[in-house]
């Protein structure tokens, strides 16, 4: 495959209206009738080239009714004799059986399904299948009635009935024009349950979710996740949904999360079935979460497209923001934006500062799914972020406003969303674009400078060269803060170039450095710095451990709160670290476990807000901030930061547990969800101490959901108690018939702190319930373990590398599109120490050694090698 640009975009050379399907349906292949009505652009002389899939046969083509001379490349149909436009009629045959890498047509469990973004629907027939060719579908599904009672597709439902010989059809039309990519049929065995919502202007609105008829019962919260998505996008946005059906299916083989299809959601089990005995709290949340996402697609993304896929945030950003701020308003604003950045430090600071970093808005790919990445995703979504705080709320309505009236039914660019939000404003947004091209964190180093009664905050930026791009430019962005007094109070001294708000001041940051000058601070204030973390960046700065330890208690704004708690802790274990590296003796100095003494102390401090404070940065993250990563080391200081809390604090971690217990039964509401959080990570800590055996079993057998459950599995995977044989057999047990715990089985085996985990997972990979054809199962052993078990990963032995490279090895003869997803971490080699770096290259040219290597794996295999 070539490798194609940005800069090379031309519009389609061929257009098609209208578009017909018809779809014969067996267990040994599908025959599929595609008939479109197409206009051409340019030279009319010239053959007309389709996309069409390697999956793919041709059967038959016809212009006008009449059969055409054409041609087969690798990846095309070239078709003779087109002219200015017509009819094309193409026969083509494929087998959805065979199809193992989900793409396309396939089939899952015994049901058929399809998956078209980004470059499926070639998979199905020759088609000019990009974003920007917008079609109106009509669909006829032809099937066994016995084995595919249920046929679905986009839109209305129009006719149905039998065909004799046990078949039986379905037509569907959908009213909108859409591109290819979301287009969506299924065919099954399926249950569903139904429920309605009335849009704003009295439309009722039929909503079924469709699943295998045994998991019917985890489909309630979903249901309820759909309706409060469809008001909250009215209530926010002021948009609706647009037709009278709603349909979303479960299928248990996808390669994402889900998939926004018009009118036909398709959803990774994973992501839409939860009960209490099934899923975690955590899974509750991320459930709502992509239901939202998925719904809030029908607007942005669907209704208003994109123009070709380097533009993939304009719809992926923007629903990302989109969706967290629905999760934010249903739950707990505070610990949302927390668990956000958490995943951009612990995911995408890692990828923008390796050697796949790529812009929000790429301007190159050999394959576009390697392009589906937290980067496109999450920084993209912390872009729109910004922007609506850098215009206000306000403007930022009246923005989406104008992009749908401007875009409503087009496809368009990141350009394009940011004249809408510029125009609406008033704001000149062509130096905040750079972050849609330039790839890459910033650094930012604040500083301060007492003038008699004023304070001098000098704010510097830099960013260091990414793949591709030396020298970057300043970025445009909102830097939020404040100032505490000494009494613990909120002040607001007069700025000059920066404006106050309810949440602080807000000072806008262009130059590489800027200087603000507040005016009559009172001595001893503390600035509260990148408040909400109002702009993607790492942050320096000069605040000492006392000022920290001031703001983790008198801060207002959540966010600065916890960054305060976070820097302590880093402090610590990082200080552990390099006396572990050195051999020295660690330090005596605690600052965050001292800092821990005021919060326990705090009774009025929300539990799960209590639990986010207590919990230390993560292991990737950490190791973000060494100058040459030790994984081993690093791991054994985090160990001993949390062993010097569990011993410190064991007191008051052990009642406070006991009073978290429930009284009652298992409740999903917030305060019962609260109190699991903190009691869970308690039992953590608690399992540290002598007894944590007991109470660890003790808490698993009480266990009356999966929250719990899990909790408890977790502190005994990590441990030698003389239970763990037991317990892990127990939850194996119970979950060999539930695809989606008995992940959670592998998932927690492969986390485990354990020395011996690497072995482990080798085993695990062997075992009869493991499989390289799910991605799910696949990403609970494999992607656990090398993505969130940063020191079982790096095992001196280099035998995490090694199972990593032959894991991708054999996934990609099955699935390239998943295999390419497990490279990254192996990628990361140039920050770690020697001796692992070495056999982490060897594990790259290994990989690609494999002269069958797929385009998708190797465009990012050869790309961390360089
Ligand atoms: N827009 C959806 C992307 C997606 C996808 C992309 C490539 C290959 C398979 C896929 N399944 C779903 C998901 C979303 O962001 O909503
Ligand atoms: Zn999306």
């Amino acid at each position: 495959k070539v490798e194609i640009f940005l800069a090379d975009y031309e519009p389609p050379k061929t257009v098609v209206t209208d578009i017909r399907l018809v779809f014969c349906l067996f267990d040994t292949h599908a025959d599929i009738t595609a008939t479109s009505t197409f206009t051409r652009n340019g030279d009319l002389a010239a053959p007309m080239v389709l996309d069409a899939g390697d999956m793919l046969e041709i059967v038959s083509v016809k212009l006008d009714g009449v059969a055409a001379r054409h041609s087969r490349g690798k990846r095309t149909l070239t078709v003779e004799g087109a002219g200015a436009g017509g009819t094309l009629e193409i026969v083509t045959r494929i087998k959805p059986q065979d199809n193992t890498k989900l793409e396309g047509l396939y089939r899952s469990g015994g049901m058929f399904c399809t998956q078209c973004e980004a470059e499926g629907f070639r998979q199905i027939t020759a088609f000019p299948d990009r974003p920007d060719v917008m079609a109106r579908y009509a669909v006829r599904i032809e099937a066994d009635k016995a084995s595919c009672p249920v046929l679905l597709s986009n839109g209305n439902p129009v006719a149905s009935g039998g065909l004799g010989e046990g078949r039986h059809f379905a037509e569907w039309e959908d009213p909108f024009p859409k591109p290819s990519y979301l287009f969506a049929l299924v065919a099954g065995d399926l249950g569903h349950i139904t429920d309605h919502f009335t849009t704003a202007s009295g439309r009722r609105v039929t909503l079924n979710i469709y699943a295998d008829p045994r998991d019917l019962d985890k489909c309630d919260h979903a249901m309820e996740s759909l309706k409060r998505s469809m008001r909250w996008d009215e209530e926010v946005y002021g948009l609706e949904y647009d037709l009278d059906l709603f349909n979303i299916v479960a299928v248990g083989d996808f390669n994402m999360g889900a998939m926004e299809n018009k009118g036909l959601n398709v959803f990774n089990t994973k992501c839409v079935l939860a009960s209490p005995e099934t899923a975690t709290d955590r899974d509750y949340d991320s459930v709502e979460g992509i239901i939202g996402h998925e719904y809030f697609h029908n607007w942005t993304g669907n209704r208003v497209t994109c123009r070709d896929w380097f533009q993939l945030s304009l719809k992926e950003g923007l629903t990302v923001f989109r969706d967290q701020e629905f999760s934010a308003d249903m739950g707990s604003r505070a610990v949302k934006r927390l668990d956000d950045v958490r995943i951009l430090r612990s995911h995408q600071f890692p990828e923008d500062g390796g050697p796949l970093a790529h812009p929000v808005r790429p301007d190159r790919y050999v394959e576009i799914n390697n392009f589906y990445t937290v980067t496109v995703y999450n920084k993209g979504a912390e872009v729109i972020r910004m922007m609506h705080r850098l215009i206000g709320a306000e403007a930022f309505r009246k923005g989406m406003d104008l992009y749908f009236a401007r875009h409503d039914g087009q496809a368009v660019t990141c350009d394009d969303f940011a004249a809408a939000m510029a125009d609406a404003s008033g704001k000149d947004l062509s130096q905040f674009k750079r972050w849609y091209s330039q790839a890459g964190t910033p650094v930012l180093s604040v500083s301060r400078a007492r003038t008699g009664n004023d304070v001098i905050v000098t704010i510097e930026q830099e960013t260091a060269p990414t793949p591709g791009q030396p020298v970057k430019e300043p970025f445009h962005m909102p830097f939020l803060m404040g100032w505490v007094a000494t009494d613990g109070q909120a002040i607001t001294p007069v700025v000059t170039g920066g404006d106050w708000r309810e949440d602080g001041c807000l000072l806008e940051v262009r130059e590489g450095r800027q200087s603000f000058t507040f005016k009559d601070v009172p001595e001893g204030a503390v600035p509260s710095l990148l408040r909400g973390f109002s702009a993607p960046v790492r942050l320096k700065s000069d605040l000492t451990r006392e000022d920290l330890a001031f703001l983790l208690r008198y801060d207002s704004d959540p966010f600065a709160r916890w960054e305060a708690a976070q820097t302590l802790a880093r402090d610590q274990v990082l200080g552990v670290t390099a006396a572990l590296i050195e051999g020295r003796n660690a330090p005596a100095d605690t600052p965050f476990s001292d800092a821990v003494e005021s919060l326990f102390a705090d009774k009025a401090l929300d539990p799960a807000f209590l639990a986010e404070l207590l919990t230390l940065p993560g292991e990737v993250e950490l190791g973000q901030m060494m100058e040459v990563l030790e994984p081993g080391h690093l791991h054994e200081a985090r160990e001993a930061t949390l062993n010097d809390l569990a011993t410190r604090y064991e007191a008051e971690m052990r009642a406070r547990y006991d009073s978290l217990r429930p009284k009652g039964g298992y409740k999903q509401d917030g305060a019962a969800r609260a109190a699991r959080r903190l009691a869970n990570l308690l039992l953590q800590f608690l399992a540290r101490r002598p007894g944590g055996d007991a109470l660890v079993k003790a808490h698993y057998e009480a266990a009356d959901n999966m929250t719990d459950r899990i909790a408890a599995l977790s502190a005994v995977s990590d441990s030698d108690f003389a239970c763990r044989g037991a317990i892990l057999a127990d939850f194996y047990e119970r979950s060999k018939d539930e695809p989606l715990v008995l992940d959670k089985w592998f998932a927690v085996q492969a986390t485990s702190r354990r020395g011996d985990t690497v072995q482990k997972v080798r085993e695990l990979s062997r075992h009869p319930a493991f499989t390289l054809k799910n991605p799910n199962r696949l990403r609970s052993l494999v992607s656990s373990f090398t993505m969130l078990n940063q020191a079982g990963f790096h095992d001196p032995s280099g035998q995490g590398y090694r199972f990593l490279a032959e894991t991708i090895l054999a996934v990609d003869k099955i699935n390239p599109l998943i295999a390419a997803r497990l490279v990254a971490p192996l990628g990361r080699w140039a920050r770690v120490e020697p001796a692992r770096q070495a056999m982490m290259l060897d594990s790259l040219r290994f990989i690609l050694d494999e002269p069958k290597l797929s385009d998708d794996v190797r465009e990012l295999a050869a790309k961390s090698l360089k």
